[in-house]
């Protein structure tokens, strides 16, 4: 069976991911080849439902094992109906946001234990892990200012700034602890400079002959 390469954009809110994410997405379809980018929480119709919940400003009682729970239920949908299927005819997958969003925000940020949320996640991705993750660096003043620009803040979002640098340190420890697979990128930079950036760094795996 043929695998495609599977690879998450993570970082904090307003890190640029999204842009970097669509950016290579046109970048690799001028190449030829068959791209499918998805989004976390969501991309599926279950997804989506499970994202309305989650990210609802008024959901201001949920606990942080429900928010665990939900992330990996809506991840769990989107490998089985989406991800999988994909990757299983070769095609290349973009993701934005996967495991590593729990573990930096979850783990980390709510304190829940980076094994704790491996361990739900293992169960909700039956083992799938990214190939590369390619984590959008940004100080959080610098993202937060990017993000204030857009209209309205969801439930996580509204979080303060202690939280977002919590985010930032676990993303930068997971780092840290796997380099391999998850590469680091200054995203404090022009979206252009970044991306060829991002195209070097993927240089290995996309000229692989599983790409
Ligand atoms: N979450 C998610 C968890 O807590 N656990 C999980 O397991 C998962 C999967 C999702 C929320 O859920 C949380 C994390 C999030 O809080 P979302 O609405 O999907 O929320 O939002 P985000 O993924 O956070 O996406 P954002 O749009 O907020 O941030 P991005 O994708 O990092 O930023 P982007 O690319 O949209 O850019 C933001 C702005 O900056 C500009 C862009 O034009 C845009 O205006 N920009 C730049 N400006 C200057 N220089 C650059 N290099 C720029 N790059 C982009």
């Amino acid at each position: 069976m043929s695998h495609g390469l599977f690879i998450s954009f993570e970082g904090i809110e307003g890190s640029g991911k999204s842009t970097q994410l669509n950016l290579l997405r046109d970048w690799l379809t001028e190449q030829g080849r068959e791209v499918v980018s998805v989004r976390e929480p969501g991309s599926t119709p279950i997804g989506n439902r499970i994202r309305g919940l989650l990210l609802d400003p008024s959901a201001t009682e949920m606990c942080e094992h429900t928010e665990m729970l939900l992330f990996a239920a809506a991840r769990a949908q989107l490998v089985r109906q989406v991800i999988r299927p994909a990757l299983a005819r070769g095609a290349m997958v973009l993701c934005d946001r996967y495991l590593h969003s729990s573990i930096a925000y979850q783990g980390w940020a709510r304190s829940l234990g980076r094994e704790r949320v491996i361990r739900v996640n293992a169960e909700a991705t039956d083992g799938l892990l990214p190939d590369q993750v390619l984590l959008i660096d940004v100080p959080v003043p610098v993202a937060m200012e990017r993000a204030r620009k857009r209209a309205g803040l969801d439930r996580i979002e509204q979080e303060d700034l202690t939280f977002h640098e919590a985010v930032r340190r676990g993303y930068l420890a997971e780092h840290a602890w796997d380099p391999s697979r998850i590469q680091l990128i200054d995203g404090d930079r022009d979206q252009n400079s970044v991306l060829l950036e991002i195209i070097e760094r993927l240089d290995n795996a996309l000229s692989s002959p599983e790409a």
